[in-house]
Formats: C-alpha cells, structure tokens, sequence
C-alpha cells in the first residue's frame, strides 16, 4: 500500500493489520483524550456489525511503546483472570480485550514518511458512556469504586514489577521543577503573562513534597496503579448507570494509591470542564467528594494504610495543583505536550485548575472529618454504613 496521508487514511491502513473478522464499513474519530489519537472501526461480520477501538500511541510522550503494551497485556489478562475467579458473568464487558495483530503481535508498527507510528486495537464495548463532567454524586460513586476496583484486582499481579511507561510521571516536585526551569527559560516570552499563577505555584511549593515524604518514610506503599482516573477513563452502563470498565492504561504502572483518588477528586467535584475559564463556577460539590470517598473505600478500606486514608482529601489538591503546574509549564513552553485548541488554551487550563487548589484547600478540613467519619463507621462491626449513595 502507498504511505497513507491524512490521519484518517493512516488510521484506515493500520486498522488493515489487525485480525478482525468481516467486511470494514466505516473509521471516525471518537473521544476527548489528549495524548493519544483514538478511532472508532465498524465492520460487518455475520449475523450484525462489531465495533473496534483504534489508537494511535503517542511515541512522543510513551516512549517506549513495546514496553507500555507488555503492561497493558499483562494488566488486561490480570484482571480478566481475577474477575473471572470472581465469578464475573459479564467478562467481556469489564475488562479491556486488545485485538492481536495478524501477526499475533498485541501492536503494530508502521513506517509513514519515514517515521515510525505505533498502533493497537481493543474490542469496543458497548452500551456504555464516558463523561467529562460528573452529573450525579451516583456517577462520582461508580467511578470512584470501578477505580477502587481496579487497584484491589490487580493488587497481586505477579512477575517482575511493571515497567514505568512515563518516569516520575507523578513526581510533583520534579513537576515543580520542571516550571522553574521553563520559567527560567521562557523561550516565547510568556512569562511576563502569567506572574500570578507562576506566584501561586511557587507560594504552594509544600504541597508537592508532601506524599513523596510519607513514602520515604515507608508510611505510604508503592503499588500497581492506574495513574490517569480522570472520569472519563471509567465507562458507565447507560441502562443502570453501573460502573462497567476502566479503560486507558497507558499509565497504569507503580504508583501511589492517592495518586488515583487524587486524580478522581481533580476531575469529579467541580461542575465545570478543566478548561473551562468561568473561574467562579469552580467549586467543590461535597456531595460528590462524598461519593468518591464511599465509592473507593468499599473496595479499598481494608487494603489501605492509616496514613493514605488520612490524606484522602489531600490527594486531591495535590493531583490539581501538580496538573495545574503541568499545564503552567507547556503553556510557557509553547504548548507541545497537552496541544491547545485556542490561544492561552494551556495557561485558562492552569488557571482553572489553581482555582481549584484554593477551593479544595478551603473544604479540606470538612472532606478530612468525612473520611474520618466513613473510616469510623467501616471499623464498626455493627455499621450499618451507607455505601450505596
Ligand atoms: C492527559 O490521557 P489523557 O489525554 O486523557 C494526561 C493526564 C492529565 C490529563 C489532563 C499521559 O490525559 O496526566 O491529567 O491529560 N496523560 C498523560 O486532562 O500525560
Ligand atoms: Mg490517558
């Protein structure tokens, strides 16, 4: 086949190297994510039509692409296993399934102009959405425990420790210093613009040291984490609302627990999009906040050390300002990792999100005596905790 052009022909030709049975009928782009490009594939086979998801992995920011799916196999097979001895019925449905390769690899690798792309493909799972907001502390909840979920299943994968797909992917104080560097450099000048969230930042500097120090004095265990959990990595039955799979595991890797409910928090209490640049609609829900705490101590509660249910709350202001500072840092770069659809997209994104770190830093006395409150009950024996929402 000639070198495919546009993005689209590209996704068509490496669709051609994946085993799936019947006759192609149409490839979209589907989804919200920011690193890597996803596609939707329709084919007809039989009886009705089977749907496929396409994704181009970002070589840029996952660089080591073989590595990355040696994860993402080992975790797709854990977890069915796992559900399977739970005597999960719906198995097709809770966890990822990757299509092989005609070659029976789980990716493929193309040559486009001289580059090297690489692609794989899961089967798509139907009857569920995702969401960018969270309508109801009922969502936030079923998020909150499939993620829960996700940490308890694959708890006990065995085998060499999983590769890091993205070194110090969440090392917040490397995060930090990152923007020092960036503002030290201030290739495009941009520096002059954004004097008060680069002031915010540094004034905040402690909240990045804060996990890192409890883990070094072994308070905190590294575990298998999921690492992305924002909510649209959850899809949600659209008949009863359940939580049905976890998706998006690039990043799925060792980690600290709160890492995961931080990044829940990040992305569940505000009732606005991370872009949004209505800064007065950023507040916590607390009914949502809740939730999550609900939601991921079901799963968790037993599994979890005092000192991460003790910073519950925290992680959440952490995982926003360490965004935050992400988005800070490639604003002043000139945007080339996150991409920005409009001028100052990354810079409204940090804003948005610093807003948020005062907002969670204005409720994290009340979130704390919540937990507090839901752990007390849980060690009750006679608890008659109200899990569900
Ligand atoms: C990116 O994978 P995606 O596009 O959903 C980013 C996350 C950020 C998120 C902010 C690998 O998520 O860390 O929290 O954007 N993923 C990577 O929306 O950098
Ligand atoms: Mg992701």
């Amino acid at each position: 086949m000639k070198d495919a052009h546009t993005p689209l022909e590209h996704a068509r030709h490496a669709l051609d190297t994946f085993e799936i049975p019947g006759r192609f009928v149409e490839i979209q782009a589907f989804g919200n994510g920011l690193i890597n490009d996803t596609y939707v594939a329709t084919f007809e086979a039989g009886s009705g039509s089977a749907s496929y998801i396409l994704q181009r992995i970002n070589h840029h920011v996952f660089q080591d692409p073989a590595s990355l799916m040696a994860n993402v196999e080992r975790v797709c097979h854990h977890i069915r296993y796992r559900l399977h001895l739970e005597s999960e019925a719906d198995l097709d449905r809770r966890c990822l399934s990757l299509v092989p390769t005609k070659e029976g690899a789980s990716f493929t690798e193309l040559h486009d102009n001289g580059s090297a792309t690489y692609w794989r493909c899961f089967d798509f799972i139907q009857g569920c959405s995702s969401f960018d907001v969270v309508e109801t502390p009922e969502q936030a909840y079923q998020a909150a425990r499939k993620f829960g979920e996700f940490q308890r299943l694959v708890s006990d994968i065995g085998g060499c420790r999983l590769a890091e797909t993205i070194p110090d992917f969440h090392n917040t104080p490397k995060r930090f210093q990152a923007l020092v560097d960036a503002i030290a450099a201030d290739p495009l000048g941009r520096v002059a613009g954004c004097q008060d969230e680069i002031e915010f930042a540094l004034r905040h500097e402690a909240i990045a040291h804060h996990l890192l120090g409890l883990h070094a004095r072994g308070l905190i265990p590294e575990r298998v984490t999921h690492n992305d959990t924002k909510l649209s990595n959850v899809l949600i039955d659209d008949r009863s609302g359940e939580g049905v799979c976890v998706v998006d595991l690039d990043t799925v890797m060792p980690g600290l627990c709160l890492y995961d409910f931080g990044d829940l928090v990040r992305t569940c209490v505000s009732p606005v999009e991370e872009d949004s640049t209505d800064l007065t609609s950023i507040q916590v829900r607390m009914p949502v906040f809740r939730a999550l705490a609900r939601g991921f101590l079901k799963e968790m509660v037993r599994v979890l050390t005092p000192s991460e249910t003790a910073n519950l709350a925290f992680s959440g202001k952490l995982l926003t300002y360490e965004v935050a500072l992400r988005f800070l840092t490639d604003h002043i770069l000139g945007d080339t990792y996150f991409g920005a659809k409009r001028p100052d997209h990354n810079l409204q994104r940090a804003r948005n999100q610093f807003q948020l770190v005062r907002r969670l830093e204005a409720l994290e006395d009340e979130m704390n005596d919540y937990v507090d409150e839901l752990v007390g009950m849980i060690a009750n024996p006679e608890h008659r905790l109200p899990l569900a929402v």
